[in-house]
């Protein structure tokens, strides 16, 4: 299995079916045990048509300029503006509301290191062995290898840990539905808040390095590490490999 689709981590599967499992245990909670909900009135601004036209562009433009930048710059970045940005990526759409997600930011160079040596013991063994020569050969051209120099040159480090469930004040499990997915959204939003800001990030999902991580961070068992990105400003001499966009035509269908 895990030599069909090296690309998916072991750590995180599918928990739909250790979670029915476990339900048998009897610890988790019963859906009338959270209280009722009032529904309130909504109604966000609306623009003139041309408005829209304009917003439309505009963020297209800014978003088209976003790409992954494996080179960060050590240069502080004001901690108010990473606290906005993931606020901003706890906005995201969530499963019955659970917001199952946890957001690990770290500065601390000590623990910066101590990540960044986790990843590229396991990530040495990914490139040799796991991955295989047809994934390493695919991803030649991007020029990425097991060295991650920008997990200890960065301001800040963002883990972003999935809850698989969730723990109410009496000790009852809660159930996460589609929490991976609904981290995953805020982890776009999260992408489009950093560039909005000028950051800049890399999607990285360091493969098979979860439990390590999860214990070095003393997160507890019901997190999983989904993604790991380094953010602050790009290196004056970054340089990104010179990818397109695929046209709208290539993309969508309108019927
Ligand atoms: N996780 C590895 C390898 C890697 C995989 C893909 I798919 C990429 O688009 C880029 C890299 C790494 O971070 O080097």
């Amino acid at each position: 299995k895990a030599d069909f689709r090296p690309w998916v981590d072991q750590d995180l599967q599918d928990d739909t079916e250790i979670t029915a499992k476990e339900e048998e245990h009897g610890d988790w909670a019963d859906s009338h045990e959270e209280e009722d909900l009032l529904h309130v009135p909504y109604s966000p601004p609306r623009y003139p048509e041309e408005t829209m036209l304009q917003r439309s562009k505009d963020l297209y433009t800014l978003m088209n300029q976003r790409r992954s930048v494996r080179f960060i710059s050590p240069e502080p970045v004001p901690r108010e503006v990473i606290d906005n940005v993931i606020r901003t990526a706890g906005t995201a759409p969530s499963g019955a509301h659970t917001e199952p997600w946890t957001f690990v930011v770290v500065s601390d160079p000590d623990t910066k290191h101590q990540i960044r040596q986790i990843v590229e013991e396991e990530e040495e063994v990914n490139y040799r062995q796991r991955m295989g020569d047809k994934w390493v050969n695919d991803l030649a051209k991007l020029k990425t290898n097991w060295i991650k120099d920008y997990l200890d040159v960065a301001p800040y480090l963002v883990l972003v840990f999935k809850q698989t469930y969730g723990i109410l004040p009496n000790d009852k499990k809660r159930t996460h539905y589609y929490n991976e997915i609904s981290v995953s959204i805020s982890c776009g939003i999260l992408l489009a808040a950093l560039q909005n800001v000028g950051l800049v990030t890399v999607t990285s999902t360091p493969l098979n390095c979860g439990p390590q991580l999860r214990i070095l961070l003393k997160r507890p068992a019901n997190e999983k590490l989904l993604m790991l990105l380094p953010v602050g400003y790009p290196a004056s001499d970054a340089t990104v490999p010179d990818l397109k966009r695929k046209p709208l035509d290539d993309v969508m269908v309108h019927i």
